[in-house]
C-alpha cells in the first residue's frame, strides 16, 4: 500500500520537475510576487497519522491565485507531494507520516505559477511515537503502575471479577505471561497521554486550520497561574512546534478563560513575530492568531 503510494508520487515528481524547469526558464526572477501562507494541521503528529498542509496563495493585491502548482517535501525524502487545488487560492494535501521515522522534519512547500516568482516556505513538523497499547492506564508512559494493573488481572478471562480488558495486550481474552512480557518490552517508553486528567482543546489557527492541544490540567476547580501558563505553552507548542524561540509577554486568566501573548522568532535575532491566543475553557476552544 505504502509502496504504491510512493511509486505513484514518484511519477508525479518526474512530471512536475519538467513543469518547474519550464517555468524557471521562461520567467527568470522577473515574475510577479506571490504571497503564500502555509499552515500544518498540527506541528506535532503521532507517527502513522496524516499531517494536512493548507496553503493560501495570493497576488500582491490580495487576489487569490488559482491553478498554481503546489508541492511539498518532508525531510530529505525524495518524494514530492502534490497539493490539490481547492479553488479561490486554496491548496491542500496530506502526508502520511508512517513514511518517516519519529523525529523533527522540515516540510518545504514550493509554489509555482507561470508569470510569478516561485516561492518556497518551510514549516517544522515533529513526528512523535504513536500511543502504546502497553500503556494500560493511558497516562502517557509505560511503568510499574501498568505492570501492577496487569498483574492484578493475571490469570483472568472475560467474566472473572478481576478481568481487565485493557491489560489483554494481544486480545486473546486471557491475561497471561505474554501480556506481561509485552509491557516489559515497552517498559520506560512514553507515548501520547490519554488519561482523564489530560484535557483536549481545539485551537483554530488564523481562522484556517484546527489543531488539537493536549494539556494535563484540572480545570474543574478553577485555574492557578501555573495551570494557565501550561495551557498557553501547550497551545503555543502544538501550533508552532518546539523549534522556534519564544517569550511569553502577557498572560491574563480567570476560571473560564486564558489569554496569552507571545513574541517568537526562528532564532534570537528574529524575535519580531506575534502569537495571540484566547482559550475559552467552557467550550474548550482556543482562538489563535499569529503572523509569520
Ligand atoms: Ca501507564
Ligand atoms: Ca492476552
Amino acid at each position: 500500500m505504502l509502496k504504491n503510494k510512493i511509486a505513484a508520487t514518484g511519477v508525479v515528481l518526474t512530471v512536475l520537475l519538467t513543469v518547474v524547469g519550464l517555468n524557471v526558464l521562461a520567467l527568470g526572477a522577473n515574475g510577479f510576487k506571490m504571497q503564500v501562507i502555509v499552515e500544518l494541521s498540527s506541528a506535532r503528529v503521532a507517527r502513522g497519522d496524516d499531517v494536512t498542509i493548507f496553503v493560501v496563495v495570493k497576488d500582491d493585491e490580495g487576489a487569490p491565485i488559482e491553478g498554481a502548482t503546489v508541492t511539498a517535501t518532508i525531510g530529505d525524502l525524495e518524494v514530492l507531494f502534490l497539493l490539490s487545488d481547492h479553488g479561490n487560492g486554496n491548496y491542500q494535501g496530506a502526508i502520511d507520516t508512517s513514511i518517516v521515522n519519529e523525529g523533527t522534519y522540515e516540510i518545504v512547500v514550493t509554489v509555482e505559477k507561470e508569470g510569478y516568482e516561485p516561492s518556497q516556505i518551510l514549516r517544522t513538523l515533529t513526528v512523535i511515537p504513536p500511543p502504546l497499547v502497553t500503556d494500560v492506564n493511558h497516562d502517557g508512559g509505560v511503568d510499574i503502575v501498568d505492570v501492577a494493573i496487569a498483574t492484578s488481572a493475571f490469570g483472568t478471562e472475560p467474566g472473572d471479577s478481576r478481568w481487565n480488558k485493557e491489560a489483554d495486550m494481544d486480545g486473546n481474552d486471557k491475561i497471561n505471561i505474554l501480556d506481561l512480557a509485552k509491557i516489559a518490552v515497552d517498559f520506560g517508553r512514553t507515548s501520547i497521554p490519554s488519561d482523564p486528567d489530560v484535557i483536549k482543546l481545539q485551537a483554530v489557527v488564523n481562522g484556517m486550520r484546527d489543531v488539537n492541544v493536549f494539556v494535563r490540567v484540572n480545570i474543574s476547580d478553577g485555574l492557578t497561574r501555573e495551570e494557565a501558563e501550561q495551557i498557553a505553552e501547550a497551545t503555543f507548542i502544538a501550533v508552532m512546534g518546539e523549534e522556534v524561540t519564544y517569550r511569553l509577554d502577557t498572560l491574563t486568566f480567570n476560571d473560564t478563560q486564558v489569554e496569552a501573548h507571545y513574541t517568537w522568532g526562528f532564532d534570537e535575532s528574529d524575535m519580531g513575530h506575534i502569537f495571540d491566543m484566547t482559550a475559552d475553557l467552557t467550550t474548550l476552544l482556543i482562538t489563535v492568531n499569529h503572523c509569520f
